[in-house]
């Protein structure tokens, strides 16, 4: 028997699912008291994006690529109700179990200081009160990190030519060791992407438990890169895995064209969309090992950023015999975070487990 999507929602703790314009318009809060967050991606119709005193809403400002209309929106329900809140200048929604908040943040607020950026500054700033807020509620534990800021791989001759994904990387570190916590292992699944403009804008899925962090053993751990590729290493595990009353999900960072610390395939954006399922299948291989489940390229649920609009075709075409035509795959033009990758695929499932 085929389960869909919507085959989950109302009936596991946790689902994502889309969220299609009319149904964005309708969104309130009595009407959906199990609704925890939305993210909505699409540029040019700002104007159709729900505006829900309450409720957390992560704006992806960067263009979809394949015919699927101006806006896409993806909300995470719970099956219980949700209190919302807001803290440290976070808005949120919890139910017993998970916390997901969206927190935006203008660079231009912050000056330069102490040989730091406005972006690393604004980085630090975000974090440290996203762990502020976590430890408040009584959620500790990131599981999922969403972070889009603009001109990404832009370099800032004032910070010695500085890539600004390597400052955001900076100030990232910064405030996960300022907080005393770990910047490696125990770290979340994370994705770090480039949009057009606005605002540095952070989304997060959040636990009372801890997730389990996975890695890949075709790759060097993120949290382990050398410092060719900046002075603070990334802090993102490849992959989660949470449990919930009944129910796991699996969170598989964005994933890309690079084999040890090294881009491979530099200029085939064909050839990166195949190595980056590769690597997702690998991710999948341990996460099988590790709960017993059986995730296959086909269970999931993709999100792709492509670089270049143009290539659009080309990635489908590439990733179309790895993936089921029915998995749900949103594409998305964005920058990567590395100038010579092309593309970055991001994934999530979930199955029901039996276990309370
Ligand atoms: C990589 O594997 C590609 O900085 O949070 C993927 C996922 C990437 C998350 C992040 C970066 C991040 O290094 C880039």
């Amino acid at each position: 028997m085929d389960t869909t999507r919507e085959d989950f929602v109302g009936k596991v703790p946790l689902s994502l699912a889309p969220c299609p314009p009319a149904q964005l318009a309708a969104l309130g809060g009595e009407r959906s008291p199990g609704l925890l967050g939305l993210a909505c991606i699409g540029i040019g119709a700002s104007a159709a994006l729900p505006r829900i005193a309450d409720l957390p809403l992560q704006h992806v400002a960067a263009p979809l690529l394949g015919g699927t209309g101006a806006l896409y929106g993806e909300a995470w329900r719970s099956r219980s109700t949700c209190i919302a809140g807001e803290g440290q200048g976070i808005r949120f929604r919890a139910d017993a179990n998970v916390l997901y908040g969206v927190v935006e943040v203008v660079e231009d607020s912050f000056a330069a200081a102490a040989g730091a950026s406005p972006l690393q500054r604004a980085t630090e700033d975000a974090y440290r009160r996203i762990f502020r807020l976590l430890d408040a509620e009584g959620f500790p534990e990131l599981w999922r990190v969403w972070n889009y800021l603009p001109a990404i791989n832009a370099e800032s001759p004032e910070y010695g030519g500085l890539e600004r994904y390597r400052q955001f990387n900076v100030g990232r570190q910064d405030a996960f060791l300022g907080a005393g916590r770990l910047t490696g292992g125990a770290v979340p699944a994370a994705c770090a992407l480039g949009v057009a403009g606005g605002p540095l804008s952070i989304a997060f899925l959040a636990g009372r438990l801890p997730a389990q962090p996975l890695e890949n053993p075709r790759q060097i751990s993120a949290w382990n890169y050398p410092a060719d590729y900046g002075p603070r290493a990334p802090t993102f595990a490849r992959a989660t895995l949470a449990q919930l009353p009944g129910q796991e999900l699996l969170f598989v960072s964005g994933t890309a064209s690079i084999v040890g610390h090294r881009t491979v395939h530099a200029g085939d954006v064909a050839g990166q969309a195949r190595e980056s399922l590769a690597n997702i299948a690998a991710v999948l291989a341990e996460a099988n090992k590790a709960s017993g489940a059986r995730y296959t390229l086909d269970t999931l649920d993709y999100r792709v950023y492509v670089r270049r609009a143009g290539d659009f075709d080309a990635v489908r075409a590439a990733l179309l015999p790895l993936i089921d035509e029915r998995a749900a795959v949103v594409y998305v033009q964005a920058d990567i975070c590395r100038a010579d990758l092309l593309v970055e695929v991001e994934a999530s499932a979930s199955r029901a487990t039996g276990r309370a």
